[in-house]
């Protein structure tokens, strides 16, 4: 059975990115043949400046979050990273296998250390090797799969080359994974700035959907969002007219439709920003009831994360035990 593994960072309240880039497709995956875990990965959200109140609040919000997307605890296992403690272990051996360099190459690491300097803040050494835990957090697991959106490609690669290099040197122990990615939605981008990525930490709320959102406040964000200036009306073109293409791939992603079909579709911007702003609401209605019903009841959430974690710590201490061996550790 495929194993698949994948994770958030409680870093900021979850945007409509992290739904249609991952949740959604966490959803989907459940209900094939799988076997999938589902992490909230907290340890990640302390490799830049963080406010504890504010992080144990989200992790609490990101897990109740997951199972009002439709997760189902019976058919997945949900945790939070720092629950099971095989995490760090084997990041400290993949630390041993990476190298300062590759690390160094990283983009998020690039674009949030610029941003940490830029705002007088010192670069936490966390923020170079995270990407090293998260090769962790997928290999302890034996994950085949790894869904995720476009922005993470390049860490589940990273999370390639340190498997096949340590099963070089070491003998086989990992399960090399591959990641998988939405057809559309991979990448949605800040309604404001239709350059970025919508990110859930960035500063600027105004170009960001959140999945709690009332439907005032989508609406207002989707009709206020930046479109292209130019000729030819409403034209699917990502490097021409990016601000137009990411409302007509929401709108492909939320209705199942091409986003360069439903651009012929639309003579102009208003009748589309409609259109995308009540299929956002309409995607996120039931989200944001579950989410409601679900929040009032903390303890079932907390169950459901304590039995996950149990089933985690089960399926990754074995695996790590063998890297502890492999790589010349005695035994203990
Ligand atoms: N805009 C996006 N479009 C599509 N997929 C996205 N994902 C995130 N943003 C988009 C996917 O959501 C999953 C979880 O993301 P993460 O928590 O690892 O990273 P993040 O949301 O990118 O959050 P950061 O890094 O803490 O801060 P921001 O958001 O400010 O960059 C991943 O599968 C990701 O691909």
């Amino acid at each position: 059975m495929t194993r698949i593994f994948s994770g958030i960072t409680p870093s900021g309240h979850l945007t409509l990115g992290n739904y249609l880039g991952a949740l959604r497709q966490w959803v989907e995956a459940e209900h094939t043949p799988s076997d999938a875990l589902f992490c909230v990965v907290d340890l990640h959200a302390l490799t830049v400046e963080h406010d504890p109140a504010r992080l144990r609040r989200l992790t609490r919000q990101n897990a109740t979050l997951f199972l009002a997307a439709g997760l189902d605890p019976r058919r997945c296992t949900l945790f939070v990273q720092s629950h099971v403690a095989e995490h760090t272990r084997l990041s400290y051996l993949l630390e041993c296998t990476a190298t300062d360099g590759e690390l160094r190459r990283m983009i998020q690491y690039r674009e949030k250390a610029a941003k940490a300097e830029a705002a007088g803040q010192g670069v936490r050494l966390s923020l170079l090797t995270y990407p090293v835990l998260m090769a962790a957090d997928i290999l302890a697991y034996a994950a085949d799969e790894v869904p995720v959106g476009e922005d993470q490609r390049q860490h589940v690669e990273l999370t390639r080359d340190l498997a096949v290099r340590f099963n070089q040197r070491y003998g086989h122990t990992f399960t090399v994974p591959k990641a998988t990615l939405p057809t559309v939605g991979a990448r949605v981008m800040d309604l404001q700035d239709p350059t970025s990525k919508m990110g859930k930490s960035s500063e600027n709320t105004a170009g960001i959907v959140y999945l709690l959102d009332e439907p005032a406040v989508i609406t207002k964000k989707v009709m206020r969002a930046v479109t292209d200036s130019g000729e030819g009306g409403v034209v699917y073109n990502r490097a021409a007219r990016p601000g137009v293409a990411n409302l007509l791939d929401v709108l492909a992603a939320c209705t199942g439709g091409d986003p360069e079909k439903l651009a012929g579709g639309y003579a102009q911007y208003g009748p589309l920003k409609r259109d995308v702003a009540e299929a956002v609401v309409e995607l996120l209605r039931p989200l944001r009831e579950r989410h409601a019903v679900l929040a009032a009841d903390p303890g079932e959430v907390e169950r459901v994360l304590r039995e996950g974690a149990e089933r985690a710590r089960g399926i990754a201490r074995p695996v790590v035990d063998r890297a502890y061996e492999a790589i010349g550790l005695l035994p203990a």
